[in-house]
């Protein structure tokens, strides 16, 4: 029987040469299952998108676009997804903007999704359902088919007292509850869901939630990275020459790095400063170590994000404005998009990678960097999923500037043979994360449930 993904985005990025597939966890996960089974992938069209559509070539899976009118997708993504759920679920409630048309928007989408996978679907089929902008699609699913259907959300479920700011929470957690398996990253999301869902009158055993006659089942399966792909690239010379040319450009001892899309979830603010506190408090590293942040570009058109790059671009200024020397640059900071070979460059250029999301349903950057170093250190947020998991990374607490800066002297001085520990028993964990597996692991549970 086929498989029927549905997401916001599509897995592939229109090239000349057409579709072809994207870079990113979740096209990494899904893409080779769909293709194994054969199967749809359903996804919004972004209004004003170009090759709206278009199909991918040589290929068993077939894209099925949603399209949305300006206003719906304002509504829908830029407005309840990104406005209110985002900022709710990773704690930054004085960034919400509670609307009552984002949600009529979010409600008329989600019933758009619900009509396109509806006319798709033949008896049999199994559905997956993810993330938190499709949080009431299971439910308007349920009524119309009969097969396995199952829910992932990619990013932290807030603790229930944080989930009750909504005013639609009731409705949004029947939405989740319409699918037979519903999956997290980790453990602390899975119990905040079963917590929000008992304190919404939904009667919880175990792992266990029933819903009028069905019951639903909330598993944790970690979502990792392409193993197979990273470890490629951490053999690949041309990766490695470039990684040489970037050292030699930092043109010191040690060079550290932070990747992460721009958002304000990434802690980027607090870990520049946390570096300048370094820079203070430990002088002699002064001329002898550089930092890199690299930061994608993301969600532009929303006013918090302005607001976000406006504060790091002063953050940056202050410390070249402190720091720099003729013969020193202490701070690189790039506002680009790169390939994944170039990321991978950076990543095996590093000594130690500086991973302080203030909160974060994983994080792959981590994970990605682990699995390309060889002999690098990760300083790792315990509030990002992946600290769950990653437990020979240096933990720090992403909002204490002196934990992380002493963090950092510590990583920066580790002696070969523990890094070597530390990275060789990280790769280990991060195999068994793989992202195939993660994709085979939830759809056996889901179809054998
Ligand atoms: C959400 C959740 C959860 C970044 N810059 C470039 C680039 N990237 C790639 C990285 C990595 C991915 O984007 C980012 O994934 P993360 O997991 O770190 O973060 P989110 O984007 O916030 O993802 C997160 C994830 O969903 C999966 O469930 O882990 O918690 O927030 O793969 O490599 N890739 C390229 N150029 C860049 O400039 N090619």
């Amino acid at each position: 029987m086929s498989l029927i993904i549905v997401a916001n985005r599509a897995p592939f990025r229109l090239t000349a040469e057409g579709l072809v597939p994207a870079v990113g966890g979740l096209a990494t996960a899904l893409l080779p299952v769909l293709e194994a089974r054969g199967g749809t992938w359903v996804a919004a069209a972004e209004w004003g998108e170009k090759g709206r559509t278009a199909q991918p070539r040589q290929s068993a899976i077939r894209l099925e676009r949603v399209f949305l009118s300006e206003r719906e997708w304002q509504g829908y993504y830029g407005g309840f997804s990104n406005r209110v759920l985002w900022p709710l679920c990773h704690y930054f409630l004085d960034k919400i903007e509670l609307r009552r048309e984002y949600f009529q928007d979010y409600l008329r989408v989600n019933r758009r999704f619900a009509e396109a996978v509806v006319r798709i679907y033949r008896q049999g089929d199994t559905v997956f359902v993810q993330d938190y902008h499709l949080l009431l699609l299971p439910g308007l699913l349920r009524e119309r088919i009969r097969g396995p259907l199952g829910f992932f959300f990619h990013i932290p479920w807030p603790s229930s007292g944080v989930f009750r700011i909504l005013p639609w929470g009731r409705a949004l957690v029947a939405g989740v509850l319409g699918a037979d398996l519903v999956g997290f990253h980790t453990w602390e999301y899975a119990e905040n869901f079963l917590r929000t869902a008992a304190h919404y009158g939904f009667p919880v055993e175990g792992n266990r939630v029933r819903i009028g006659e069905r019951t639903v089942r909330v598993e944790v399966h970690p979502l990792g990275i392409d193993t197979h792909r990273f470890h490629e690239l951490s053999q690949s010379p041309e990766v490695g020459a470039h990684a040489r040319s970037l050292r030699r450009l930092a043109g010191v001892d040690r060079l550290i790095l932070g990747v992460d899309r721009l958002d304000y979830t990434k802690g980027i603010r607090e870990r520049l400063l946390a570096y300048e506190r370094f820079l203070q408090a430990y002088p002699h590293w002064r001329g002898r170590v550089a930092f890199f942040q690299i930061a994608t570009p993301s969600r532009t058109q929303v006013a918090a994000y302005r607001e976000l790059k406006r504060q790091v671009d002063e953050v940056v200024g202050r410390i070249l404005g402190s720091f720099l020397r003729e013969d020193w640059v202490p701070l690189r900071y790039f506002y680009q998009t790169y390939t994944q070979e170039e990321l991978s460059a950076f990543y095996r250029a590093a000594d130690v990678a500086l991973i302080t999301p203030l909160r974060d349903g994983m994080n792959l950057v981590a994970l990605e960097y682990v699995y390309t170093s060889s002999e690098g250190v990760l300083v790792l947020s315990n509030l990002a999923g992946a600290a769950e998991y990653l437990k020979e990374a240096l933990l720090v607490n992403p909002y204490d500037l002196d934990g992380m800066a002493a963090a950092l002297d510590r990583a920066l001085r580790m002696p070969q043979g523990e890094r070597r520990e530390r990275l060789l028993a990280l790769k280990a964990r991060i195999q068994v994360l793989d992202a195939q597996s993660w994709a085979d692991r939830f759809l056996s549970s889901l179809e054998a449930g």
